[in-house]
């Protein structure tokens, strides 16, 4: 069944110049693009985007983190592509839960500069593509 999934490329992995190894890892895998944006994001949106994490310890420095500086925000389309984009991810922490292979895996060191972001489950990805491509 076809699904469609939001996908970051957080300031980090724009910086570092990742943008065309991430999404050359999308198509590889057989996954399409449905949109694709570069963007700096306001504060309101970074805050509802990480909506479930407000109040945690981190959530001040991830929301400071994600509006730093350009990103790139895309839809990606396919065949259980919600859960193909994760494993291609890897785990958060791009040492411990990330195996080689995955973007994390391969390259990141620290939990706060993971590269990437990908919807964790249907409601999320209907949820996150509303609020960043509202007119899709
Ligand atoms: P994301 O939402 O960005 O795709 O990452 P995720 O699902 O793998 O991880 P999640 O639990 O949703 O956490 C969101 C982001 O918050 C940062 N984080 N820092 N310092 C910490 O313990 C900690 N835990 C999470 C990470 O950058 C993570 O991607
Ligand atoms: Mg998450």
């Amino acid at each position: 069944m076809s699904e469609r999934t939001l996908v970051l490329v957080k300031p980090d992995g724009v910086s570092r110049g990742l943008v065309g190894e991430v999404i050359a890892r999308i198509e590889r895998k057989g996954l399409t693009l449905a949109a694709l944006e570069l963007r700096t994001v306001d504060r309101a949106t970074a805050e509802q985007h990480y909506a479930e994490h407000d109040g945690k310890s981190f959530f001040g420095d991830l929301v400071e983190f994600i509006t730093g500086g350009p990103l790139v925000a895309l839809v990606v389309e396919g065949t259980r592509a919600i859960s193909a984009f994760r494993q291609l991810a890897g785990g958060t922490d791009p040492v411990e839960k990330a195996t080689p292979g995955t973007i994390r895996g391969d390259f990141g060191l620290e939990v706060q500069f993971n590269l990437v972001h990908g919807s964790d489950s249907p409601e999320s990805a209907e949820r996150e593509i509303k609020l960043w491509f509202p007119n899709l």
